[in-house]
């Protein structure tokens, strides 16, 4: 059926049998390609019907239909355009693994963090309204991202002033891990109606053939139907707040699914449809392991395995080691933003239930959350994403840094994260906190300086970032390992000719170009800055001195980076005759593809760098 399905209007055409046929189609080949390129499996295995439903009851020409956080958006895609590009998502040059109005226009906007989608559909339907529009606009959120406060703050505006929106909440029960929210215990109540709705189906169908009385029987009963659902369920929040509540529903069953799109649509008012689904729907190994299989690797589809093992990462280190400190030091807690595996938190939360909280997709309030705990004495970690971060920074500045408290946030996934793409890249960190006041910045070189930034960064005892990369540290083996000390950077090789600084996971790079530069008689200086903020200075500045020729390198935007701070400090000091070249990021959201290939294109890698050096000495003819 998929060969036949090249578009909306091909899916429309079909019956409904047919339809189901199609929907088994899409999940064998999102299974196919995802078990060979890796990507968000379960969430899109999920949505297949919902997704064939919303395709064949709006136009999404005029419709506009916006993903939270977008991770489900491939069924959507091969609907609208890209069903051989499907074969190659998430790969450099080809297309995201998230919405991109620039890849259709039936992806009317860009999404990927968590809990947008009501606030721009309300934008967007706004608008409509005072352009004197007609057409639907429709967010479909997951009941994880249902938890983030954008999506609350969202639902409260679009509730009180009846904008005409329709809210999809696709319920599964799941957001990475188990949703164990507030929310989920009251979506929880809402739930326990589907028994009561399905067994009343039945009933009706039953009523209906008796003749005469028969449809006075169904009448009477669904009035006495509302009455009860007004009993059993203590409070319809969405219908308190301004909302029309339809469902719940069964996700995977596109006739009900159609019927109650078509009534939605013709409502001009602010709609809630309730649809429950299965994560990972109809490949058992992720719907018993959906968190699993929320975002994959390549895996062996008969066994599920990854067909890479999994090596030691930053974030493993992370959580082990924090477990370790909690053993001895009873005031450490840990606090996650919904992403307990992705941060290394499921040791720390089996072993320490009591010091461990999971908030749900709330950054902002994970951060203020840490700050109180920490002005009532706690030792607050908190582990997050370097772009999730973003979403935090009015805490971090407002409740933790003004306030100098010791909160420890720990900016995990920092750098180049590669096939998640724009959204995810953590490249803006580094910028964004050196501006702030009280907050010292540290970056390990490997996984032992993380451990020993951990206990340094509780004897700072002040407002600390601690940031490292996704994945695991280099093949290359650091032989020094000098203590931390504040203020203090770390010098792992000497030499006249030029001073290469570098920052966490971009040191042993350094070292790798040392090394090269020592087989063709160049000898550097290379510097672990170690504290970003504040910067070594002093060691810094030596070095400048004697080499007048420097090179930085991070893994960062070159605004407000490495290079920068090192610029401003030349400045500063008039030091003249220098030449300093900055390796880094442009201004410029950076695409999706592998982390090697980002950086050869950016020029960011071993070879480049080394090339430049090279060629800068011979224009200086210190060497030939
Ligand atoms: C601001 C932000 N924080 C964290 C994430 C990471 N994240 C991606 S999907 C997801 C769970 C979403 O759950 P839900 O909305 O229920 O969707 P499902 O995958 O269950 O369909 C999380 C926490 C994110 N994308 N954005």
């Amino acid at each position: 059926m998929l060969e036949k399905v090249n578009s909306p209007e091909d899916l429309k055409k079909l019956n409904i049998k047919e339809k189901q046929q199609l929907a088994e189609d899409i999940r064998k080949y999102i299974l196919d390609i995802i078990s060979k390129n890796g990507g968000h499996l379960a969430s899109n295995l999920g949505v297949v019907e919902l997704t064939l439903a919303l395709e064949s009851v709006f136009d999404l020409n005029k419709d506009k239909l916006i993903w939270d956080v977008g991770h489900q958006s491939y069924v959507h895609k091969i609907l609208n355009g890209r069903k051989n590009e499907f074969e190659n998502i998430r790969k450099i040059n080809c297309i995201a693994g998230f919405p991109k109005t620039i890849e259709s226009k039936t992806d009317c906007f860009n999404t990927g963090h968590s809990s947008t989608s009501v606030s721009a559909a309300m934008g967007m339907a706004k608008a409509r309204d005072l352009r004197g529009q007609k057409h639907s606009v429709i967010a479909v959120i997951g009941d994880g991202a249902l938890t983030g406060g954008m999506a609350l703050e969202a639902i409260n505006h679009i509730g009180c002033t009846k904008t005409n929106v329709i809210v999809i909440l696709n319920d599964n029960e799941m957001s990475i891990s188990k949703n164990i929210s507030g929310i989920n215990l009251f979506l929880s109540k809402l739930r326990a109606q589907k028994v009561y709705t399905m067994s009343n189906k039945s009933v009706k169908k039953v009523l209906n053939i008796i003749p005469v009385i028969g449809p006075f029987l169904v009448k009477l009963i669904r009035r006495i139907k509302k009455g009860i659902k007004q009993l059993i369920i203590p409070k319809m929040f969405f219908e308190d707040i301004g909302f029309k509540y339809l469902g719940p529903i069964d996700g995977h069953d596109i006739e009900e699914l159609e019927a109650i799109l078509v009534k939605a649509k013709k409502l001009e008012e602010p709609v809630l449809i309730h649809v429950l689904t299965k994560k990972g729907k109809g490949y058992k190994i992720a719907e018993e392991n959906p968190d699993k299989f929320h975002a994959t690797g390549p895996f062996n589809i008969e066994t599920g395995a990854p067909k890479k093992a999994k090596a030691k990462d930053y974030s493993k280190v992370f959580g082990e080691k924090l477990v370790q400190m909690a053993e001895k030091n009873k005031r450490i807690v840990a606090i996650t933003a919904a992403m307990k595996d992705g941060t290394g938190l499921s040791g720390f939360a089996k072993k320490y239930p009591e010091r461990f909280f999971d908030v749900g997709i709330a950054e902002q309030h994970a951060i203020t959350f840490a700050a109180g705990l920490a002005k009532a004495g706690m030792i607050p970690f908190v582990p997050i994403y370097s772009s999730f971060y973003q979403r935090a920074y009015d805490q971090v500045i407002h409740d933790v840094c003004m306030q100098k408290l010791p909160v420890i946030m720990c900016v995990d996934r920092s750098g180049i994260v590669g096939a998640d793409g724009e959204t995810h890249q953590g490249i803006f960190d580094l910028s964004f906190f050196k501006i702030v006041p009280n907050l010292a910045i540290m970056v390990p070189k490997d996984f032992r300086e993380l451990e020993s930034m951990m206990d340094f960064a509780i004897k700072l005892n002040k407002p600390v970032v601690i940031r490292y990369p996704r994945g695991g540290e280099s093949d290359y083996k650091f032989q020094i390992h000098t203590n931390i000390l504040y203020k203090k950077s770390e010098i792992l090789a000497k030499g006249q000719d030029v001073t290469i600084l570098a920052i966490g996971n971009q040191v042993s790079k350094a070292m790798k170009i040392s090394q090269k530069l020592k087989e063709k008689n160049i000898l550097a200086d290379v510097i672990n800055v170690r504290f970003f903020k504040p910067l070594d200075k002093y060691t810094i500045l030596r070095s400048i001195s004697k080499t007048r020729f420097v090179i930085t390198i991070e893994d960062s935007t070159l605004i407000g980076g490495l290079g920068t701070s090192v610029k401003e400090l030349i400045a500063e000091r008039e030091i003249q005759n220098v030449t300093i070249k900055s390796f880094g990021y442009p201004d410029v959201f950076v695409e999706h593809g592998a982390v090697k290939e980002l950086e050869k294109m950016y020029k960011v890698d071993e070879k480049s760098i080394t090339e430049y050096i090279v060629n800068e000495l011979k224009k200086r003819k210190l060497y030939k």
